[in-house]
């Protein structure tokens, strides 16, 4: 057998009932044969892709909290600290009630190798719990997260392990974990980003995940001589990337016509309203239905299973921008039929394999989203650099850094595909990419 399938079993037979982290191990190997079929000996040898699947720590602990009628509640913690061969480890956190250690096993692997494709200093890694913040109180929120924090904090800091949002956990969430490391520790360091800018965060952090999907968007765009200007584009999610993605979007003048949540999606074909939408969600914290009743050109679909949802809409450019595995073979078949012209991952492992596959197959231009969204955590390594050197930058100066970091990502996964005879193809482009600059990290520091 191969080396590289003798190491996909082992990952599968002793990582059981973790299929996220199966499907993110075999997308990466894949794409890695032909770099290490060309050596495999050496890296056999090396044992270099055990220890690239195998997490240097895991870390689970048990997070009780009071909520408001007085009810002890217990959550389970986690924080995966996968590999730190380039830099501290660095990820988000993710609070949502499907949150178990495959999950944060595949983000924590896929981080990895996105942290590497930035060109910046930082190491993988990737937290969470099962806590569902919604419908909860700020006051059960701040219980949680100063619980949450009371384990996690001997376990990171500044130059150690630096977590940041994710789904569910965004401003509020990390000024109380902050909050609460400072307390413990007595030490005001960035151990967290996207921290409030009164307290450290860095303008355009915010933004950053969503901008720089566009950015790259647009990068992939200009390669094949189109323009974003006019083009009509499907968005999925409401949160915290999709709402950045539609803004930028609308900056550069194409037209976002959808929008979803965990319960429906919207189909605005005058366009999303963003700002709208940022106070349906970012102040409200309400569904989305609230947007198309304060909307009279949105249509609202409740969710159903096996439709297709916004990837039903006729569109040139589909974001997805929510959550793993929501592209399926059979949305990639509906976009394909209605004409897309490309697919870029705003969300982490939101296209399936097979529909990925599909996608490509049907020459439909996909970026990953190891390399489409890094732009969050590459602006999350320029508020640590803005907080070693004590200084803050202006918006438009992290806004050019982030665009050009973007653009060469392009450049770099673009090039590494055609250096290895694979033209067009941007997963394996990203995916070689990003590992020749951790394994060479890692072999330089020997057996560690
Ligand atoms: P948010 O919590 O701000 O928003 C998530 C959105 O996705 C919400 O609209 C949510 O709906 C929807 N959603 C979440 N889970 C599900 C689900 N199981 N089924 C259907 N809809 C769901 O998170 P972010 O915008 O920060 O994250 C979105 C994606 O982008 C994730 O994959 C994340 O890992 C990735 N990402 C985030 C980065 C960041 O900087 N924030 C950086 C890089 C990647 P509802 O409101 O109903 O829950
Ligand atoms: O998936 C991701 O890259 C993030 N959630 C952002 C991580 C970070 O450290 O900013």
């Amino acid at each position: 057998m191969s080396y590289v399938d003798e190491v996909y079993s082992k990952v599968v037979e002793k990582n059981p009932s973790q299929p996220e982290f199966h499907q993110a191990v075999k997308e990466v190997l894949e794409s890695l044969r032909v770099v290490i079929e060309a050596n495999e000996e050496e890296y056999r040898r090396e044992a270099l892709l055990e220890r690239l699947t195998t997490p240097e720590r895991i870390i689970m602990f048990r997070v009780p909290w009071v909520d408001d009628k007085g009810q002890v509640q217990v959550n389970n913690g986690f924080r995966v600290q996968f590999n730190s061969a380039i830099g501290p480890y660095k990820g988000g956190l993710r609070f949502h009630p499907s949150v178990n250690l495959g999950i944060i096993k595949f983000l924590g692997f896929e981080q990895v190798f996105k942290n590497s494709l930035t060109g910046l200093p930082i190491g993988g890694g990737k937290g969470g719990s099962d806590f569902d913040p919604k419908g909860k109180s700020d006051r059960e929120v701040m219980a949680f997260c100063q619980s949450f924090m009371t384990e996690l904090y001997r376990h990171i800091g500044a130059d150690t392990d630096v977590p940041a949002g994710d789904i569910g956990v965004g401003g509020r969430e990390i000024g109380f974990l902050f909050g609460q490391y400072k307390r413990i520790r007595d030490v005001y360091e960035g151990v967290l980003t996207g921290k409030g800018l009164t307290f450290g965060g860095s303008l355009a952090r915010t933004e950053a995940t969503g901008y720089g999907l566009l950015y790259i968007t647009r990068a992939l765009l200009r390669a094949h001589d189109m323009e974003m200007k006019d083009k009509v584009i499907a968005v999925s999610g409401a949160g915290n990337v999709a709402i950045y993605a539609t803004e930028k979007a609308i900056q550069m003048g194409a037209k976002v016509v959808t929008c979803s949540d965990s319960t429906g999606w919207i189909y605005d074909p005058e366009g999303i309203d963003v700002e709208l939408l940022k106070e349906v969600k970012e102040i409200k914290r309400a569904r989305l239905s609230e947007y198309a009743a304060s909307r009279p050109s949105a249509e609202y679909h409740e969710k159903k299973d096996g439709e297709h949802g916004v990837w039903s809409v006729k569109c040139d450019i589909a974001l997805p921008c929510a959550t793993q595995n929501e592209l399926d073979l059979d949305d990639a078949k509906a976009l394909v039929a209605n004409g897309v012209t490309a697919v870029c991952e705003g969300a982490n492992m939101p296209t399936t394999l097979d529909a990925t596959k599909y996608l490509q197959e049907n020459n439909i231009l996909f970026i990953c989203g190891k390399a489409s969204n890094a732009g969050g955590v590459a602006t999350s390594a320029l508020e640590m650099s803005q907080n070693s050197e004590r200084l803050s930058w202006s918006f438009e100066e992290v806004d050019r850094k982030l665009e050009n970091i973007m653009i060469d990502i392009y450049q770099n996964i673009e090039d590494a595909a055609k250096r290895y005879g694979k033209e067009g193809d941007y997963v394996t482009g990203a995916n070689i990419a990003g590992f020749l600059k951790v394994a060479e990290a890692m072999k330089a520091q020997g057996i560690v």
